[in-house]
């Protein structure tokens, strides 16, 4: 595995005797801060318009791949799913970002949630479609959700946020690091306000300094949703997460958060693999192979 790279990561090391505990302790009641913005409905348009881009980062000494698909209409056309189809995180699924995507004939869809490495469980909050599949019991990591009024949902949530019923989520999966708030970086905030165990490619810090493929989402100012994913290798080629948000807000997004990336960071365009994943292959290491991972942001047709 290309991106569990340091030997503190979870369960190996000094990590567990030194873990911030406060960090990771969930926020039940009242507001957590986050942003919300009415979603756009650009019914003229396309649900979505894909693009390739080869940005040079770092002044030019690496060149990156990746994908920014803009979503016209993010209420009617995008949706969380759960690793191979409802009840994929019930059973701890993983599948491919092609297999999930194929089943629920997206045009675009690319890795999304978190998940355990040697279980397979999904981890944070997960509602897909109106369904509540999960929630994180209000532990502080970035969020990503739609509500049922269409308002997209950057930002930290309680879990009394998370299960309110008057305007509920129709969709929600957990990041790690909110990149940008309000048009600002928020790195260094996140920095202090999140669990750091959501992932497991080192401490919080490694994984916001190290290059590596990463995925993400966000929104800019007309409300259209933002994916973005970007190949990469982790501490060899893509970009780390001050680049990410730098890159991201030099095109017009306002909020966005950070995905599950490395070997997870997988885009996907009619039904077929698009971008170029890090993961050694299993049956023969000279390839590369897309990793089964866990839950997808799908857009369909509305
Ligand atoms: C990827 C992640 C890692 C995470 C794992 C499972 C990056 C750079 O997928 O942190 O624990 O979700 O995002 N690496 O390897």
């Amino acid at each position: 595995d290309d991106d569990v790279l340091l030997p503190y990561a979870r369960g190996h090391g000094p990590s567990h005797s030194h873990r911030r505990v406060r960090d990771c302790q969930s926020v039940t009641h009242g507001n957590a801060t986050h942003e919300a913005r009415p979603s756009g409905n650009h019914s003229w348009l396309p649900a979505a318009e894909s693009t390739v881009f080869v940005s040079s980062v770092a002044g030019s000494s690496r060149w990156v791949y990746g994908h920014m698909t803009v979503v016209h209409d993010p209420l009617s056309s995008v949706s969380v799913l759960e690793p191979g189809g409802p009840s994929g995180c019930s059973v701890s699924r993983r599948a491919s970002v092609e297999e999930t995507a194929e089943d629920a004939g997206c045009l675009y869809a690319q890795n999304a949630g978190f998940f355990d490495t040697r279980s397979g469980k999904c981890l944070g909050n997960v509602v897909s479609d109106g369904r509540a599949v999960q929630d994180s019991g209000g532990v502080q990591n970035a969020q990503f959700g739609i509500r049922r009024d269409g308002s997209l949902v950057f930002g930290y949530l309680s879990q009394e946020d998370v299960l309110d019923q008057s305007n509920p989520f129709v969709q929600l999966v957990s990041g790690v690091v909110w990149l940008l708030r309000n048009g600002e970086v928020y790195i260094n905030q996140s920095l202090k306000a999140e669990c750091d165990e959501t992932q497991e490619t080192g401490k919080l810090r490694t994984f916001v300094d190290v290059v590596s493929a990463r995925t993400a989402v966000g929104h800019d100012a007309d409300g259209k949703l933002i994916l973005f994913q970007i190949d990469g290798q982790t501490e060899v080629r893509g970009m780390n997460l001050w680049e990410l948000a730098d890159f991201l807000k030099s095109y017009g997004v306002v909020n966005a958060i950070n995905l599950d990336g490395g070997g997870s960071s997988t885009y996907v365009r009619d039904g077929s693999l698009a971008s170029y994943p890090s993961d050694h292959c299993e049956s023969d290491s000279r390839w590369r192979c897309a990793r089964p991972v866990s839950t997808v942001l799908c857009v369909h047709q509305r």
